[in-house]
């Protein structure tokens, strides 16, 4: 089922009817989402490029509980600072990517600036714990440190839903074109998995395909914008999901009053960010790794020595 709905969305020719894809702007999805009331008093700040909570519009897929997405609650400035970490300081090293061994990714953003094939080559980098492809197992050995800007917007998002406690340890930044798509996976390497798992879209708009726990679910497609941030948490967390295609953005809120905020995402050369932008998607992926009582991954083994005394006495 999953399978099917993918390549639904993907296939060019014939092209998808896009009718049943959930808009969070169109009229009509009133049936489909359900909006989630934040706090009116106490709100948070407007701080790390994001509108005081008070602004922000927040709806869960009814189909789909624990499928939460907040509509853009990027400032336009916002956008930019955000998309200019994700291409010109995250794609550095040590920062892992699939370019490794192929380009050096110190110097990928220079070239790719007047390369449009070498900036299309970079498609995912990590942070963080890196997440490894093959064996989908982090490790201790395999990790650096967490940008602690991006730790510090996620958990100021994570703050504002409640979960307090909540730790940016591992990130993918997936740099999407107009053909690419992302199959369905889910994401399971981490050890907590009752966490929520934070996605950021920028640029160019995608489908989101989420289905369920098992492949034969039917999956709910949401059309998701820039600056919308998807929550996966709950029954969602596990669920299969996939970006089958990308589609040509029908608003650019990364241009959208930026002369009147004062920031210092004004001084850099915003054209050739923008000319990025023009074909291309970023999606900022995080996670939390770690249980709360764990400072590494090789405190699994401290635990477990305790629980095994108990069931060797009985
Ligand atoms: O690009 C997206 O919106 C989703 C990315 C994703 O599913 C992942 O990195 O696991």
């Amino acid at each position: 089922m999953f399978k099917q709905y993918f390549k639904y969305y993907k296939s060019r020719n014939p092209a998808p009817d896009l009718r049943s894809v959930i808009d969070l702007e169109k009229a009509g999805c009133e049936k489909s989402v359900r909006k989630v009331p934040l706090p009116a008093e106490s709100p948070f700040p407007s701080i790390w490029g994001l509108k005081p909570s008070t602004d922000w519009q927040v709806w869960e897929i009814v189909d789909k509980p624990g499928l939460i997405i907040i509509r853009n609650p990027f400032t336009s400035i916002g956008q930019r600072f955000w998309v200019v970490q994700c291409l010109r300081d995250y794609s550095k090293k040590p920062n892992k990517s699939n370019i490794d061994g192929l380009i050096d990714l110190d110097g990928w953003w220079e070239k790719a600036q007047c390369n449009k094939e070498t900036a299309e080559k970079l498609r995912w980098i990590t942070l963080g714990f890196h997440h490894n492809w093959d064996t989908k197992i982090y490790s201790d050995m395999e990790k650096d440190e967490f940008p602690c800007d991006l730790k510090g917007m996620i958990e100021h998002v994570s703050k504002v839903f409640g979960y307090d406690t909540f730790q940016a340890e591992a990130a993918i930044i997936n740099y999407y074109h107009m053909n690419s798509t992302l199959s369905g996976h889910t994401d399971h390497s981490e050890i907590n998995l009752e966490a929520p798992l934070f996605s950021v879209s920028l640029g160019q708009s995608a489908i989101f395909l989420l289905g369920g726990h098992t492949i034969d679910e039917k999956p709910v497609a949401v059309l998701l914008r820039s600056g919308d941030i998807v929550i996966m948490s709950k029954e969602s967390r596990l669920s299969y999901h996939a970006v089958p295609r990308i589609l040509k953005a029908d608003s650019e809120p990364w241009n959208s009053n930026t002369e009147t905020i004062a920031s210092p995402a004004r001084d850099i050369q915003w054209d050739l960010f923008e000319e990025y932008l023009k074909s291309s998607r970023i999606n900022i992926n995080v996670r939390q790794v770690l249980q709360p009582q764990q400072s590494c991954l090789s405190d699994v083994i401290y635990f477990t020595y305790f629980v095994i005394p108990n069931w060797i006495v009985m």
